[in-house]
């Protein structure tokens, strides 16, 4: 490696790996970084001396790639995320860097096997669900292209909480994942920030004074992200609050140890732990601080590389393209005001301008609960100064409503950027809107909508900045190290350039009659079934058949996701098995998974009767193992990568209008499963891919969701007149699964039959059918087999490559760098 006309003499100069030298790199580090030899050496060293390893090799090209993006004074974009679900590392970095065969030998001439140490990396769960793993998603498509830009996190010390299950319940635990070291990062002791909170402001003539403010230390983090065998990586800053040496002296002098040291360790609090609240929103002040902690780290240190580079912020709008990955980051908006108006003297149009030219945002969920508004008061408690500078946004907004759209009072009543009332609010949604040039929705029903409900007002005001980007996500992770089998198959036929280059899989389309291919598919999926099965055996004792059909739904678990649908469903399947044992029963597995919010009572009750249900079908011998019920705890990045490759079919059954894109869907099909969903999110654009013989849609669609709403919605009466779904309600009243504690469903049952806001009831019929559909064609194996080869081989545009693409083109307007791609790199 040559930086600087420096070469430098540890070089692993890539085509030149060997297993020897890999050997030499992981025994190296084993001894002089983790200090054991060998011998003595646990799984875990063992892992970790790999980790440290591969993280040399990433490490060179991610230095050529940063002094490159420099040299060129590109503009870049930054990313910024309260979420990012990563994953695992070494596997991906294997793949990434073409070394996995290598690894593997090595490490098995040391007696050591990669893929059980795999298994001990921690996962880090620094988000929710599906919006922190699409920055995942993203972070590695934005690597893979050569985007010159990064991303912004926080470094959670505790992360998304470990879900246990005991006695049917959630119980959740902390996740501690740095307790076991985080050998991948580099911490930046030199990249660090001030962060101030409170404290009051006064003007001296036109400028600002913000003083008497509390102060936390923002520290730098680094992850590299490895793109995909192009020598280079993009780099993931995640910030960590510290007290600093900033105790309060004054309690220091009256010699109150303690108090300094307590203060001390409420500020770090801000870092702390990420709220595990996925789609519902509480507006709790250590939130807003967390919010304004990333913005105000992360735009610190941009401003300071841009100034670096440049000499001066006057062209930073063409420089700098800062995305905002929903309204959680949506204090940027003000605080780069703040910034170019108090801190670098600018006018406030100028540096208005400048902030719409470089802000763009994108809106994950229509659902009202999730829309975050902050109390004024508490927010003028917190950053007084930014206060003032959303009130002053809001002025001239509305003045321009005014001027050039309506005068219509009720109209500026909606759109203005604080909600009045008794408790008058900021609305960060709509503080998102009027601060970037570019909105966009995440699949195009879910864009459509947008419009047309949450922002109708401003798509009428700025029509001509609302966009769709349909989500993506990333091949390398869901296909080449969750299904190295299919990727095997992939490369048979089409060789390995898919990886990088999802469109290349319709070449398979020329050999999709080829009877080995066919054969193959169904070989597969079997050997993916078996795994997980093994997993399900081990983790919960529970014996699974491979030959069943798996029908698997695994996600967040929220009302809206209706996973009371699919346990509707599987009760009334229970109850027909009774009822007709001699009928030729297909054998089914319900596989479920997914975190509640801790505080989310309805979506704790549903996994508690997913488990009850579990339980009575799973000891009903008169069933004959034909059907199976488990739900697998603690739902995880590296989870997901063992049940979604052995899926069949994949549950995406939310009610239409309220899932705005889901990603899982796409995962799926790519592995291979058949969609049974509603028209909803991005499988409105799955089934226009894969066809409508491929793919099993039911249910009502929005306009029909929106007509029983208007017309007055009555789920009783779809109880009563349906027999089935009647038995199955009844049987869950009376404790048919809960016999110890029968009342135990009495709250969900009661709002499922007398309000039943997502529509289950109604959907219910049209979903038991398509079950049997499911049942029907599953018997014709062969039939199964070309439609889930239709799923695999059109599911090209679901890449995040082709997502970031867009977003590179439409709305960063950056070119990517030109990298070298190395074909030689295939691990
Ligand atoms: C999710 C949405 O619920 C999904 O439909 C969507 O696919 C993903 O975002 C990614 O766009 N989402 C989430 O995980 N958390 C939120 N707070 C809002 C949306």
């Amino acid at each position: 490696m040559v930086i600087d006309n420096i070469d430098f003499p540890f070089t692993y100069n890539q085509p030149e790996h060997t297993t020897e030298s890999l050997k030499k790199a992981i025994v190296y580090k084993l001894i002089f970084l983790i200090g054991r030899s060998p011998q003595e050496a646990s799984q875990r060293d063992w892992l970790n001396a790999t980790l440290y390893a591969v993280k040399d090799l990433v490490t060179e090209g991610w230095i050529s790639t940063a002094s490159q993006s420099r040299g060129e004074e590109t503009r870049r974009v930054y990313y910024l995320s309260m979420e990012f679900l990563m994953g695992r590392t070494l596997s991906n970095a294997l793949i990434a860097e073409g070394v996995y065969g290598l690894a593997k030998d090595a490490l098995s001439e040391l007696n050591v096997d990669l893929e059980e140490i795999l298994e001990k990396e921690v996962d880090p769960g620094l988000g929710n669900g599906g919006l922190g793993r699409l920055a995942a998603c993203f972070m590695d498509s934005i690597a893979t292209l050569g985007i010159p830009g990064m991303g912004y996190g926080i470094r959670y010390e505790y992360g998304m909480f470990q879900q246990h299950i005991e006695d049917g319940h959630q119980v959740e635990k902390p996740d501690a994942w740095l307790e076991k070291g985080a050998p991948w990062e580099f911490m930046r002791p030199s990249k660090r920030f001030n962060i101030r909170f409170g404290g009051h402001i006064y003007f001296e003539g036109k400028k600002c004074v913000w003083e008497n403010a509390e102060e936390i230390t923002a520290l730098a983090y680094d992850q590299m992200i490895p793109g995909y065998a192009n020598n280079s990586a993009a780099t993931l800053r995640l910030w960590s609050a510290h007290a600093g040496d900033r105790f309060n002296l004054a309690d220091f002098n009256k010699g109150d140890y303690f108090r300094a040291i307590e203060n001390r360790s409420s500020s770090e609090n801000v870092s702390r732990v990420l709220y595990p609240d996925d789609s519902t929103w509480a507006g709790r002040e250590l939130r807003l601080r967390q919010e304004y902690f990333l913005v105000s780290a992360s735009l610190q240190d941009i401003i300071k590389r841009h100034k670096r580079t440049h000499g001066t912020v006057a062209n930073l709008a063409d420089k700098v393209a800062i995305h905002l990955n929903d309204t959680h980051p949506a204090l940027a908006i003000p605080e780069l005001m703040f910034i170019l108006v108090d801190q670098e003297g600018y006018a406030w149009q100028t540096a208005w301008d400048m902030c719409r030219r470089i802000f763009s945002y994108t809106c994950h969920t229509l659902m009202s609960e999730a829309l975050e508004t902050w109390p004024v008061e508490m927010m003028a408690k917190i950053l007084p100064r930014h206060l003032q500078i959303i009130f002053e946004i809001n002025d001239y907004f509305l003045e321009y409503v005014r001027t050039y759209v309506t005068t219509d009072a009720e109209f500026i009543r909606r759109v203005s950027l604080i909600e009045e009332g008794d408790f008058r609010k900021v609305r960060m949604g709509w503080l998102s809107v009027v601060g970037s040039h570019k909105i966009n929705g995440v699949a195009a029903i879910h864009s459509d909508l947008m419009v047309t409900s949450t922002f109708a007002d401003f798509a009428r005001i700025y029509p001509e900045r609302f966009t769709n980007v349909t989500n993506g996500i990333t091949p390398r992770r869901w296909i080449a190290v969750a299904n190295p089998d299919l990727s095997a198959l992939f490369d048979k036929y089409i060789g390995a350039e898919w990886r990088r280059d999802l469109s290349r899989l319709t070449e398979l389309k020329a050999h999709i009659q080829d009877p080995e291919l066919k054969q193959a598919i169904p070989q597969i999926k079997r050997a993916n079934k078996v795994r997980l099965a093994e997993y399900v055996k081990k983790e919960s004792g529970i014996e699974l058949d491979p030959n069943a059909l798996f029908d698997v739904q695994v996600k967040r678990i929220h009302e809206y996701k209706r996973q009371i649908l699919n346990v509707l469903h599987i009760i009334t399947r229970y109850n027909e098995m009774i009822e007709h044992p001699e009928k030729d029963w297909t054998p089914r597995v319900f596989i479920l998974a997914g975190k509640a919010a801790s505080a989310y009572y309805a979506a704790k009750q549903t996994i508690n009767l997913i488990n009850d249900v579990a339980n009575v079908i799973n000891n009903d011998e008169r069933l004959k193992g034909r059907l199976k019920v488990v739900f697998i705890p603690n739902y995880s990045v590296s989870l997901a990568q063992i049940i979604i490759p052995a899926a069949d079919i994949s549950e995406q059954i939310s009610l239409a209008g309220t899932e705005a894109s889901g990603t899982s869907n796409m995962k799926f099909a790519l592995n291979g499963a058949l969609t049974l969903g509603t028209l909803d999110g991005a499988n409105v654009e799955i089934l226009d891919n894969v066809g409508k013989d491929n793919i099993f849609i039911f249910g009502n669609t929005v306009e029909q969701v929106e007509a029983l709403r208007r017309n007055g919605y009555k789920p009783f009466d779809i109880y009563q007149s349906d027999e089935q779904l009647r038995t199955v309600v009844d049987q869950i009243t009376a404790g048919r699964f809960s016999p110890k504690d029968p009342n135990r469903y009495q709250d969900l049952l009661n709002s499922l039959r007398y309000h039943d806001y997502y529509q289950a009831f109604a959907d219910y019929r049209s979903y038991v059918e398509a079950q049997k559909a499911v049942d029907e064609k599953y018997k014709d194996q062969s039939a199964w087999v070309d439609s889930a080869l239709q799923n695999i081989v059109n599911m090209s545009f679901f890449s995040s490559d082709r997502t970031i693409a867009e977003y590179a083109d439409k709305i960063w307007k950056i070119e990517p760098l030109k990298l070298d791609y190395n074909p030689n790199l295939i691990g």
